[in-house]
């Protein structure tokens, strides 16, 4: 038996299928040899320096590129520009005022189309406007919106004046967004009457409302008309945004900023305790993400149309719905609402509508759209697409070849990018016109990222499982916790001295590939042996009858846990639990064989759409649950509670 001290994380996945990217892809790429990745290895900083002086515009140049106290870290001192100036007012200035930035739909079918000019308009009015109600720069402003162009004007507005942004997800509670404006002192709070979502209105301000009862920082909200839903507005406190914009002055300079000015604080719940502050800044982050936007996308201004289906209120949102692509100049989709209504094909009724070329989205969507049936995508001419990206968690083989046959008609490369809150962008993804990709592996770190495969005792391993580390700061490094230095240096550069390390298990194989495989607090011990969630749920899920699955390890008197799989599948389908089992024995070996399969139709995500497993425990090990106030739908634990005491094969 492998003592448990010295032991990582096994190895058990095998996928030897490879795409190398199409000739046909390759012959109009914007990278199709090693020469960034080589200069990144050379220098890491004069690579992002490079990047910086060619793809942004900066007022005042930098006179030290990286400064690196561990863990503290500063980038291009000395260096000024406006973020907002160059998402919006260089592309005017160039002649792109009449490019499109936001083909917005809403979730009804209302549309409205928003150029660079439009954009850049509505962003100094409204930063005027905020200017009006007393914001100064370093003030921290919270954004409660739905997904409707307003939130990226909200965010360069306050980018534009340098007043940090504190995004909350439309979907959360009063009481989340109560304590995240606390935590920042936010002085004002701009939401929306209302949004739309599943055919129906969600209102915004009545819960914006129940949050300023306790939020003594805040001064004044401000509101956006969407819904149309009946608000009560509080005289002096409150404002309709079109109201503030028709008072505003036209024009507002953009301020030069410095590089490190906060840019904004984006709370991740973490797994434990309070909420953290992410903190951002200007010049490295801006940086980051419109590299990495540029080349990991392949973006070409005058191709392509991208559309990221993440909400503005997650990373995903702000580094490739608003800053990247914006930095870039692209023109983008930006949908309302979810992605069946008012029927499962909307998202490839909107790629054939708008002639979508670069679409990124999560593997928990894909596997969604893969229990729709493939009948759904097939009603519509999906031609235009040519590039396919994923993101959120690690995406199993069997759901990447649905993708990438089903969606990419065989015709696309891949990325899946792994990156976090934190990184502030993508780390470790395939560059597409470069990377030879394999189904399920993130790659290799992208130019200018250094990471590391580390034992228990930090070691640094070339094959097998372990734990991910990043060696070397990047640009968008995050640049602390806000308020609370110590949790930072705590959280992420304690575990392993000089590295950083933010909790997720990986694996490298015999041609020197990274394997993602979920966080390290999800890894299983089955007699000795720890086992990764991933590997056992995509095991699973290439079953030809399941479209997702969720596996946890539960306390266990012999083994000392157990493995306890459960289990949605595809439409129509059913299958044995045994026949399950077996299946998991034969891919990936016995030790791995869940002990119990539930069957449901639903798993217990979080807003963002990534599995809970640690509820899933909970109930496994029948204990009571705590806070399930982060999960998208409430209901699907309680069921699963109520199973779990009945007769598990029954189902
Ligand atoms: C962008 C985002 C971060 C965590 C991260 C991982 C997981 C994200 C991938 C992935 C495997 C991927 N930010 N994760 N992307 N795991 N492969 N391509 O999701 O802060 O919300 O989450 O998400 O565990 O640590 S996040």
């Amino acid at each position: 038996m492998a003592g448990s001290d010295d032991a990582t994380i096994q190895d058990l996945g095998h996928e030897s299928r490879k795409f190398p990217p199409s000739a046909e892809f390759v012959a109009t790429t914007l990278v199709a040899d090693s020469s960034l990745h080589d200069e990144g290895r050379r220098d890491y900083e004069g690579f992002w320096a490079r990047h910086a002086g060619e793809l942004l515009s900066w007022s005042k140049p930098w006179h030290t590129i990286c400064e690196w106290k561990l863990p503290f870290v500063k980038w291009f001192i000395g260096g000024e520009l406006n973020v907002s100036y160059n998402c919006l007012d260089r592309h005017v200035l160039a002649g792109h005022g009449h490019k499109v930035a936001f083909y917005w739909e809403g979730e009804p079918g209302d549309t409205r189309v928003v150029t660079y000019q439009e954009l850049l308009d509505e962003t100094q009015k409204f930063a005027n406007a905020l200017r009006s109600l007393g914001v100064q720069k370093g003030d921290r402003i919270n954004i409660y919106l739905p997904m409707i162009p307003e939130a990226a004007v909200a965010m360069l507005a306050c980018a534009r004046i340098g007043a940090a942004h504190s995004v909350v997800f439309g979907g959360f509670s009063a009481q989340a967004l109560a304590d995240r404006i606390n935590d920042a002192s936010a002085k004002v709070l701009i939401t929306a009457d209302g949004g739309w979502r599943r055919g129906e209105i969600f209102p915004l301000k009545p819960q914006a409302d129940a949050a300023v009862e306790y939020t003594p920082t805040i001064e004044h909200v401000v509101v956006v008309r969407r819904g149309g839903n009946e608000v009560a507005m509080q005289a002096g406190r409150d404002h309709w945004y079109h109201e503030l914009l028709a008072q505003a002055a036209p024009t507002c300079p953009a301020e030069p900023m410095d590089a490190e000015q906060l840019l904004f604080l984006l709370y991740t719940s973490g797994t434990t305790g309070k909420p953290k502050g992410i903190m951002h800044t200007t010049g490295g982050y801006l940086t980051h993400v419109a590299t990495t936007f540029k080349y990991a996308f392949d973006h070409q201004p005058d191709r392509d149309v991208f559309w990221c289906t993440a909400d503005v209120g997650w990373v995903t949102g702000h580094s490739y719905i608003v800053y990247g692509p914006l930095a870039n100049g692209a023109t983008q989709v930006m949908y309302e609402g979810v992605p069946n209504y008012p029927a499962n094909d909307r998202v490839w009724s909107l790629i054939d509508k708008y002639k979508v070329t670069i679409f990124y989205t999560a593997p928990t969507a894909i596997r969604t759209y893969m229990k729709w049936g493939a009948q759904e995508p097939a009603k519509h001419d999906l031609s235009s697409l040519r590039l396919l990206g994923s993101v959120g968690e690690p995406i199993n083989p069997e759901a990447w070849i649905w993708y990438q046959e089903t969606i990419g008609h065989g015709r696309c490369p891949i990325i899946d990018t792994w990156w976090q809150t934190e990184t502030g962008g993508m780390m470790i993804s395939p560059l597409p016109g470069v990377t030879i990709t394999k189904p399920g592996s993130a790659t290799h770190p992208l130019p200018g990222i250094a990471a590391e495969v580390v034992d228990e005792a930090g070691n640094t391993i070339t094959r097998g499982g372990g734990y991910l580390t990043l060696t070397q700061p990047w640009p968008g490094m995050l640049r602390g916790i806000w308020g609370d230095p110590e949790r930072y240096r705590e959280t992420y550069w304690s575990r392993f001295p000089g590295r950083y390390f933010a909790g997720d298990g990986a694996k490298l194989d015999e041609d020197g590939y990274l394997w993602l495989l979920g966080r390290v607090d999800d890894v299983m011990n089955v007699s000795g042996h720890r086992i990764s969630t991933t590997e056992v749920e995509s095991a699973l899920v290439s079953h030809p009858s399941v479209a997702e699955a969720a596996v946890v390890g539960a306390n266990d008197a012999t083994t000392g846990q157990a493995i306890i799989a459960y289990v949605t599948l595809r439409g129509g389908l059913s299958v044995d639990e045994k026949v399950l089992r077996d299946h998991v024995a034969k891919e990936i070996g016995a030790i791995a064989k869940p002990k119990t399969i539930y069957f449901t139709p639903d798993l217990p995500k979080t807003r963002s759409g990534k599995i809970m497993r640690r509820l899933l425990r909970d109930v496994a090990e029948g204990r009571n649950l705590g806070d399930t106030t982060t999960l998208a739908d409430a209901s699907v634990v309680t069921e699963l509670q109520r199973r779990a005491t009945d007769s598990p094969s029954e189902d």
